[in-house]
């Protein structure tokens, strides 16, 4: 219930719930004894305040207060992005009112004043489509994994979609990850009856990870024994080398660390969607000794804990980039609403030494579907990416499917990713 405050007719002041006489009984019943500790406890406190502390509003106190606030706002690192300047103090003065606690009445007023994009489009966006292929006809090319190589030129694993729908891999080539070409012929990959069974429907998303001196490249497939991930290596992402399927159904978005454990194990980020691993799916990390067999596994970040963008499912998106503030990674969140699932970016860093724990995640999306080319095509409303590429000026690119039709490219900073992952 909100009352109209008396001093200020254009505020509304929350005076608790509106309840039936029955609840109100028992509540009251419940949190009575509760209530005259805090009372008291906050009755000290206050006490406390005004016997060591001047009168709130002699020039002394208010003095204190405006430093206090100069010495907040020179501690903004980025000016560029304000921070949520959020502070959660566990009881403020006023937060008893009617026997009830608000904790968050003193910043009722508070959110994340963001303003500025981390992820800026790409003026070239799309930087594949369809027409690309011409005079061959495609429908779409999306979700496509761009990699640096060593020698500095790119190469990019693109998903590509037949009329028909059926997948195929395509390389293409590029001098500054920008402008692409793409090759004569799609990869080349395995013709055994079991591809085609595992694969009947589409495979999909390819992520390479640089790890032992070659290429490690996972991709999901989908068809008669649901979602299982094919692992392939390459030394120079010309021709793929099949080696196994690395995961009983049903498991996807798969993303192998560039390092291994301090253990020495090798490790990847996962996103089970059988019921007892979160339904939904969450993200999960697990080990191997050989990229074949997997296990030792540690649920790291629900869609719980990034509700409001990714509560309907989120996966890994990118390999982890190990940073100062710990290996940082993107991941896809997936929110229903009436219409669409909206598919948008969020960005999270991970302890160093066990990255199965998350030391910071984003509370909104880095990137979430705006431009033509992510809210309409086959499916509308998603920014799906599939790497991220630091370069030496730590500018950062990553290449994100819009719309599950168009190749597209976000360029930023890799200082206000972690900026946001820590601030937002
Ligand atoms: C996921 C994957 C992605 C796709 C997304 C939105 O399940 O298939 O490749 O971008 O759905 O359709």
């Amino acid at each position: 219930m909100y009352e109209q405050a008396k001093d200020n007719t254009r505020t509304l002041k929350f005076t608790g719930y509106k309840d039936n006489k029955d609840n109100k009984d028992r509540i009251f019943h419940l949190i009575l004894p509760i209530l005259t500790i805090l009372i008291s406890c906050e009755f000290a406190h206050n006490l406390s305040d005004h016997t060591h502390s001047p009168s709130a509003n002699t020039p002394t106190a208010i003095q204190q207060r405006n430093q206090t606030t100069q010495a907040k706002s020179s501690n903004q690192v980025n000016p560029g992005s304000e921070k949520n300047q959020t502070t959660h103090s566990p009881i403020c003065p006023d937060t008893l009112i009617i026997g009830i606690i608000l904790p968050e009445r003193c910043n009722m007023t508070s959110y994340a004043k963001i303003t500025k994009d981390v992820l800026v489009r790409y003026e070239g966006n799309p930087v594949l489509q369809a027409s690309d292929f011409l005079p061959l006809r495609m429908r779409a090319v999306y979700n496509s994994c761009g990699v640096k190589m060593a020698e500095g030129k790119y190469v990019m694993l693109c998903r590509t979609n037949q009329l028909n729908h059926k997948t195929l891999l395509w390389g293409a080539d590029s001098v500054d990850g920008l402008n692409w070409t793409l090759r004569p012929e799609p990869f080349a990959l395995p013709t055994d009856d079991l591809w085609l069974a595992v694969t009947r429907s589409v495979f999909y998303d390819p992520r390479v990870t640089w790890i032992d001196g070659e290429y490690k490249v996972l991709i999901a497939c989908e068809g008669d024994q649901n979602c299982r991930v094919a692992l392939f290596t390459s030394s120079d992402l010309q021709t793929l080398k099949f080696v196994n399927y690395v995961n009983a159904p049903d498991n996807r978005n798969m993303v192998i660390f560039p390092e291994k454990s301090v253990d020495g194990r090798y490790m990847r980020l996962e996103r089970p969607t059988i019921p007892s691993a979160g339904g939904k799916g969450n993200i999960w990390l697990s080990h191997s000794p050989d990229l074949i067999h997997w296990g030792d596994s540690y649920e790291m970040l629900k869609t719980t804990e990034v509700w409001n963008y990714a509560i309907s499912g989120l996966g890994p998106s990118t390999v982890p980039v190990r940073t100062d503030e710990g290996w940082l990674i993107l991941f896809h969140g997936i929110m229903n609403n009436c219409t669409t699932r909206e598919y948008s970016v969020g960005a999270a860093l991970l302890d160093l030494d066990k990255p199965w724990i998350v030391k910071h995640v984003t509370k909104h999306p880095i990137l979430f579907p705006v431009a033509e080319y992510e809210m309409r095509g086959l499916v509308e409303h998603v920014c799906f990416p599939c790497s991220m590429i630091v370069e030496p000026d730590n500018s950062v690119k990553v290449y994100y499917g819009g719309a599950d039709t168009y190749q597209c490219v976000a360029l930023g900073q890799l200082e206000d990713i972690i900026y946001a992952c820590k601030n937002w």
